[in-house]
């Protein structure tokens, strides 16, 4: 069988969890993950990558299962220590999550780009899917608020995403170049799945940068959506405040709309099956299953079905994916 390749688009811990998934569905090697840096920023002289930590962590098992981001069973004993200064961090980082920025921060500085020791520390963690950052190039999120403009971190940790979001800038996402190889991942991917990450603040960053939104309208693979809202609620996150606040009703119609010239294929919870009609008239196919993932095995559920999805809204069948008992692929 011909190996199938998945191209997942992700921000933080929704994305991360679907990646997971669809690593359990068709093979870690049959798995590539573009992620967003649009929330990357320095503390204490370290870059930081939220999302791409995210994803690795979640792929190599070790993240926090509670949060979604940092390490599991992680200390803050340089919290307590930060304290004792009268310095304490409003962005919190763990002790063995130090390693990760401090290791990145000092290949950056001898001339690494951030694909290169991302390549590097995922390989270190048994990471056999590639992550690949969005850019090489710098590109900050910006959330322009109540409270002025903010740059992502601020907005989403230090004020905990309450400020009023009036628009959103993607800094350095005009000069930026998509990483290497990104744009040709999209040209050859068989499948190429947008995870239920916060379309504004985790797939625009993505969408932003220049090639990537025409090599999805030219791509010849199925292009799947999946929700990050249900019930007019973001699964996590600002996702439904922020469309509230940006003049868009906080719906899966919404999301769908917003990605609608260049998807396929939707998938929207069961929860709001009635709205399954209005999607369709859009012109993609629907999918309508319980996109809540609580667990492992429900990741992999999801992302199984997404499979079956994709082959029916492609020409040649690629086969099932590895947890199906009937279609064991390649057989
Ligand atoms: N989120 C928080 O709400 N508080 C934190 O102190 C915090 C620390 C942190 C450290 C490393 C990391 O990779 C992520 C961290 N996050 C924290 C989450 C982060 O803000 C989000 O994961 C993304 O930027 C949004 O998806």
């Amino acid at each position: 069988m011909k190996a199938m390749n998945f191209l997942a688009f992700a921000g933080g811990v929704g994305g991360a969890k679907l990646a997971e998934g669809l690593v359990r569905a068709v093979g870690p090697e049959q798995v590539a993950i573009i992620v967003n840096t649009g929330d990357d920023f320095t503390l204490y002289g370290l870059h930081i990558s939220p999302d791409i930590d995210t994803v690795m962590y979640t792929l190599a098992g070790i993240a926090n299962p509670e949060t979604g981001w940092g390490i599991a069973g992680d200390a803050l004993e340089n919290y307590g220590m930060f304290e004792r200064y009268g310095a304490a961090p409003w962005f919190r980082l763990g002790d063995r999550d130090l390693a990760t920025h401090l290791l990145r921060t000092e290949m950056m500085n001898e001339g690494a780009t951030l694909s290169e020791v991302t390549r590097k520390l995922a390989r270190r963690l048994k990471v056999a899917s590639l992550i690949l950052p969005m850019s090489d190039d710098p590109v900050h999120t910006l959330v322009d608020t109540d409270k002025g403009a903010l740059p992502f971190q601020e907005y989403f940790v230090k004020h905990r995403w309450q400020p009023v979001v009036r628009g959103l800038m993607y800094e350095g996402s005009a000069e930026a170049e998509p990483s290497p190889s990104v744009l040709r991942r999209i040209e050859t991917a068989d499948t190429i799945v947008i995870c239920p990450s916060n379309p504004y603040l985790s797939i625009d960053p993505i969408l932003s940068l220049h090639g990537i939104h025409d090599a999805l309208l030219n791509a010849s693979a199925p292009i799947i959506a999946v929700t990050p809202i249900i019930a007019g609620e973001a699964v996590k996150g600002p996702a439904a405040k922020l469309m509230k606040e940006l003049g868009v009703e906080p719906s899966a119609v919404e999301v769908a709309r917003h990605y609608a010239d260049f998807i396929n294929g939707f998938v929207l919870d069961v929860r709001d099956a009635e709205l399954r009609q209005k999607i369709e008239s859009m012109g993609m196919g629907v999918l309508v299953t319980d996109t809540l993932m609580h667990n492992s095995d429900e990741r992999a559920r999801l992302a199984c079905e997404i499979v079956t999805f994709a082959d029916q809204l492609r020409p040649e069948k690629l086969g099932g994916c590895l947890l199906d008992k009937t279609e064991a692929p390649g057989v």
